[in-house]
């Protein structure tokens, strides 16, 4: 049984090309992570797939716009465009992704009122979002990140995975960032900090 796991973030429609939430150059990753993906046994991708009126998008809250910061009861919100609405085309997974059968497919974010970037924990940071449990009963005790966006739900995985005790490497090329004020450079220092490597 392999001790590692590969965990691809959200490489949806809506953060590719012309999406709702587009990441730069984030096709860029696509023959990186299907390479990585050949390489594993265990592959889990997740799936940012929100219900509509979802509290994280700016059109949820009247007056507010897109990348504005707002407090909810669970922390500190940064509003976003529509996205990865549960069902729709611009929530599927790229259809340039290599998704083998026996891969495993997460979804995250689907309650109304809490946002998840990390596949382990919704954003109160307790809720389980399911990424443990399973890599758990596989006897996983290493895992490998990439995918969308570095900075925030590649990031969120990431550190997570770390706080549970998995060795955790994110590979680089395999990544894209969206940089909402600085927040790629901030997401690699957070991430050097707490001994994850940078591949
Ligand atoms: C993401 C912002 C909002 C991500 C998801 O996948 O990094 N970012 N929802
Ligand atoms: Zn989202």
């Amino acid at each position: 049984m392999a001790t590692s796991a590969l965990v691809i973030t959200d490489v949806q429609n809506d953060f590719c090309g012309a999406g709702a939430l587009a990441v730069p150059d984030a096709e860029a990753i696509l023959p990186v992570v299907n390479e990585l993906v050949r390489k594993f046994e265990q592959v889990i991708f997740t799936q940012d797939w929100h219900p509509p009126g979802h509290v994280s998008f700016a059109s949820s809250h009247p007056g507010r716009r897109v990348f504005d910061r707002i407090t909810l009861p669970t922390g500190e919100q940064i509003l976003w465009p529509d996205h990865c609405v549960a069902g729709t085309p611009g929530a599927a997974l790229h259809p340039g992704l290599h998704v083998p059968p026996h891969a495993t497919v997460l979804r995250k974010g689907v309650h109304e009122s809490i946002d998840s970037y990390s596949a382990f924990f919704e954003n109160d940071g307790t809720t389980a979002v399911g990424l443990d449990a399973l890599l758990r009963e596989a006897g996983v005790r290493e895992v490998v990140l990439a995918g969308l966006a570095t900075d925030f739900c590649v990031l969120g995985t990431a550190l997570d995975a770390r706080r549970l005790g998995y060795e955790v490497t994110v590979v680089e090329a395999g990544c894209r960032g969206i940089d909402v004020d600085g927040s790629l450079a901030a997401a690699w220092s957070r991430m050097a900090a707490k001994g994850i490597r940078r591949a």
